[in-house]
């Protein structure tokens, strides 16, 4: 119990500054009380999460949601609440000019304004000590025959390594696939191989990572989860839950048991040692629940999940699958995930120092009252989708 909960005291998750503003789907974004109106805000609003949680330390940016004059400042701005800047997240999707594509773009003036918006979030990572840069193309076509596939990739490849090559010491990227959205027809990074493929090539500064939203029904998300790990190349996760298609919504709403068997893949492979380097971020959206409770509400529910995995006796699974004991193994599985891992959560954070259920806490702080009361005029932040 003593390692269980020190592997437990050792998870960081990100929370994505993204889920603190309004949000919405194409139909109708819904703006909420209190909601941020700068990255400043935002900040303070992660810090909340932190402080009920303990595990969420660091916040990821989006460019140029995030834009900042000085992001030194704005680095200083979040150690002083007691949190740090995490993953830079590039914006190539919200310009008129990648109507076509950002990077696999037939028109090299495009590509390389796309590149040089990679290359800026890279200054950005030296500048608020960042070590990760998120790649998420929504480069495809909607037509057969509308672009060459294959002269895509060769775009691809020659903008991402450009940007591999301006990586410093100690930096890295991870490049991120979607099935399809916007793109309908063919999409350039649709799955993990392809991700994985140019990742191999350019070196070990380059990762995949893994989108759980970003999949067709029915994958087997913990299989690509182990492969990549036993690659080296898992960098990370973007968590959410998907019912539909890329939904955003909370991890672990839709499918907790999908979420246990991930984090048991990622526990099996060493993911969770820091030095393995696997990012646990969120990559969500609070459309119509309130945004702070919802991202700790995230947090706890990839808490538990992971609780729920290192709870799983690997010593008698090794031994039922070693006699090709079927039932055995999956009973041994299914135990760990029919546990009831909350109290030991309970008594994990009252050992740190913090309220048993952050949910409460949270809701008791006043906290939310208090934005709804401050945050009035200024322009809420918010997809500017
Ligand atoms: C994309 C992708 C990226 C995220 C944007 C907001 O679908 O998941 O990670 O930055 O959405
Ligand atoms: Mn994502």
């Amino acid at each position: 119990m003593t390692d269980i909960k020190a592997a437990l005291r050792a998870q960081h998750i990100e929370t994505p500054s993204w889920a603190y503003g309004n949000s919405g789907t194409r139909f109708k974004v819904f703006a909420q009380k209190g909601v941020p109106r700068d990255p400043y805000e935002k900040l303070a609003d992660a810090a909340q999460v932190h402080a009920y949680t303990g595990i969420a330390p660091t916040v990821a940016l989006h460019i140029p949601w995030d834009k900042v004059d000085d992001y030194a400042d704005l680095a200083r701005h979040a150690r002083e609440l007691g949190v740090g800047i995490g993953a830079i997240n590039s914006n190539v999707f919200q310009d008129d000019d990648y109507m076509l594509g950002s990077v696999t773009n037939p028109d090299a003036r495009v590509r390389r304004k796309a590149t040089d918006h990679l290359l800026e979030c890279v200054d950005i990572m030296d500048a608020t000590g960042s070590d990760t840069l998120k790649l998420w193309f929504s480069d495809g076509i909607n037509y057969p025959g509308q672009d060459d596939i294959r002269a895509r990739q060769d775009r691809l490849a020659e903008s991402l390594a450009q940007v591999y090559d301006r990586l410093g010491e100690g930096q890295r990227f991870l490049l991120e696939y979607k099935l399809f959205e916007p793109a309908f027809y063919a999409t350039d990074v649709p799955d993990w191989g392809t991700a994985y493929a140019h990742c191999v090539k350019l070196g070990p500064k380059a990762q995949v990572v893994v989108d759980t939203g970003h999949h067709a029904p029915g994958t087997n998300i913990e299989f690509i989860v182990a492969f990549l790990l036993r690659e080296g190349k898992l960098g990370g996760f973007d968590f959410n839950s998907r019912f539909y298609a890329d939904d955003d919504l909370m991890v672990g709403a839709a499918d907790p048991f999908q979420l246990f068997r991930i984090m048991f893949e990622v526990v099996r492979g060493g993911g969770l040692d820091p030095e393995a380097g696997v990012a646990f971020m969120l990559d969500q959206c609070h459309n119509i629940e309130p945004k702070i409770p919802g991202q700790i509400r995230s947090v706890m529910n990839v808490q538990e999940a992971t609780a729920k995995a290192l709870l799983v006796d690997r010593e008698a699974l090794a031994a039922a699958q070693s006699e090709g004991d079927v039932l055995g193994a999956n009973a041994v599985f299914m135990d760990a995930y029919n546990t009831d891992v909350r109290p030991l959560l309970a008594e994990l954070r009252e050992e740190s120092g913090l309220a048993p259920d952050p949910m409460t806490a949270y809701a008791k702080s006043g906290y939310f009252e208090k934005i709804a009361a401050e945050r009035v005029g200024g322009n809420q932040a918010g997809w500017g989708a």
